[in-house]
């Protein structure tokens, strides 16, 4: 007996693909630039902030005839989120506004984001996208370890597995040892968090005397952070499975802005037909069409969503570097190569600028060293340069003489590579703060107001 007559989930392993998906490019640009001209019209008839920026630019909604006259509207930025707060950004009344979300908000007030029923419903289609592409079928167990709330990770990845069709385990971020006990008895097929907290749990499983690589886990579907490809081996071979990208921003949606396919494993395909990226010279953007750099050049990634209701946003700014490749498991879909990081997360080192996640990748390539590292920044007493100490932990099998070698290979090719000296105190496996979702990898230690460098990021 049933119910409710609902279709069977299907138990084949094919995936359906949405149209969309499988578009020619020239279907897609042309479904681009309509919702695009819709967009900018739209912003500039609802949303204060973007009728006095465009009249301030002197563009029109009307000069937007082709996709590359989106250079010459003003970008958006965080601060006008701000500066907006609470719900000045919002393009429809608020009794049509089904959830708002927002940042956390440490250095200054939260942004906070909307959504109509119709967004929610677009949101969940293109996350169940990005499992699907990364492996996720109908009917798959699926425990959901990103934090549910005011952050877009939980709630965001939660309904796009349940549109899937599969089983959710809505578990949300910490309590390691709950998660282990969950994943033992529920037996996941997936498990969706950012890959620090992934590290974090196949450590505490190693501790509690559980092999990681024994559990019911095939796939993870890991974002909300910076790794690198040399991360993804690390988890891939510790847990036995196969590790996508999903990246996504709150302003833009949350996750599902991009997704990887796990037949390829090149980078997140940007799902075009709801947003139009750009790549823009980051530290010298122009407002014009000069400022915008071609496919395959690294720059500041832009977004102009081509759909959203509630916050429509144009050429927003999400400081997030990378460059944009062409599609491959979903052709007319770009993607984006890995993040190297985030313009306010750069280090200044001695002139040179430097991201966490070189040191990843540098550091994952020597055995005896964990993947576990801070970045201490110092200012020495008496000194005019600034000073880095990358404090790693030892793997658990290695002797202390190992560990100083190790150190000193680190500190070797940190200089050939990134091109700045710098310090290495290998510690002690277990030492260092664990991460509960995204993890901080920056200390900034120097008196204020010596810092060369941007304040922190405030996204947690
Ligand atoms: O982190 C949304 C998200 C949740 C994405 C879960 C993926 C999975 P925010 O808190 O607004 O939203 O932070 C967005 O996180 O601008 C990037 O700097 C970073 N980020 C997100 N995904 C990735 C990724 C969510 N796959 C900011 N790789 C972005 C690198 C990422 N960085």
């Amino acid at each position: 007996m049933t119910l409710h007559a609902t279709e069977p989930a299907s138990a084949s392993n094919e995936a359906v693909l949405d149209r969309e998906e499988t578009m020619s490019r020239d279907e897609l640009e042309a479904l681009q630039l309509k919702r695009l001209q819709d967009t900018v019209a739209y912003a500039y008839e609802r949303v204060p902030l973007y009728k006095r920026k465009f009249d301030e630019a002197g563009v029109h909604p009307s000069d937007l005839e082709d996709l590359a006259d989106l250079g010459k509207f003003p970008f958006t930025t965080k601060e006008d989120l701000r500066q907006e707060y609470p719900f000045g950004m919002f393009a429809v009344p608020q009794n049509e506004v089904a959830r708002v979300h927002a940042s956390s908000g440490t250095t200054g007030r939260p942004t906070v984001v909307g959504y109509t029923k119709q967004d929610l419903a677009d949101w969940a289609k293109l996350v169940a996208r990005c499992l699907r592409a990364s492996g996720v079928r109908p009917g798959m167990k699926v425990h959901n370890a990103y934090g549910y709330g005011l952050f877009t990770g939980g709630l965001g990845a939660h309904a796009g597995a349940e549109l899937l069709g599969c089983t959710v385990i809505p578990m949300s971020g910490g309590q390691t040892e709950r998660q282990i006990q969950l994943i033992q008895d529920f037996e996941p097929d997936a498990i969706l968090c950012t890959p620090t907290y992934l590290l974090t749990i196949a450590d505490a499983m190693i501790h509690a005397g559980i092999d990681p690589a024994s559990t019911s886990l095939k796939y993870a579907v890991l974002g909300a952070e910076p790794w690198t490809e040399e991360m993804r081996h690390e988890l891939e071979a510790t847990m036995n499975i196969k590790a996508c990208d999903i990246y996504g921003l709150s302003e833009v949606m949350g996750p599902g802005v991009a997704g990887e396919a796990v037949e390829t494993q090149d980078g997140s395909h940007i799902w075009e037909d709801h947003f139009r990226p750009e790549i823009i010279d980051a530290f010298n953007p122009v407002v014009g069409v000069d400022a915008v750099l071609g496919d395959g050049e690294h720059g500041e990634l832009v977004f102009t969503s081509l759909t959203k209701e509630a916050l429509p946003i144009v050429r927003y700014r999400t400081k997030d570097l990378t460059r944009l490749l062409p599609g491959t498991a979903r052709p007319a879909h770009r993607r984006m190569g890995r993040i190297t990081g985030r313009s306010d997360d750069m280090i200044i080192l001695r002139g040179v600028n430097l991201f966490p996640s070189q040191i990843e990748e540098i550091a994952l390539r020597i055995p005896e060293l964990s993947p576990h590292f801070q970045l201490e920044l110092t200012r020495p007493e008496g000194q005019r340069m600034d000073q880095m100490t990358v404090k790693i932990e030892r793997r658990e099998s290695v002797t202390p003489e190992q560990s100083s070698t190790a150190a000193q290979t680190l500190r070797e090719q940190i200089k050939i590579h990134v091109g700045s000296s710098c310090e290495v105190a290998v510690v002690e496996p277990g030492t260092l703060e664990r991460s509960s979702g995204k993890l901080r990898r920056i200390y900034d230690l120097r008196p204020k107001g010596q810092s060369g460098q941007a304040a922190p990021t405030d996204r947690s």
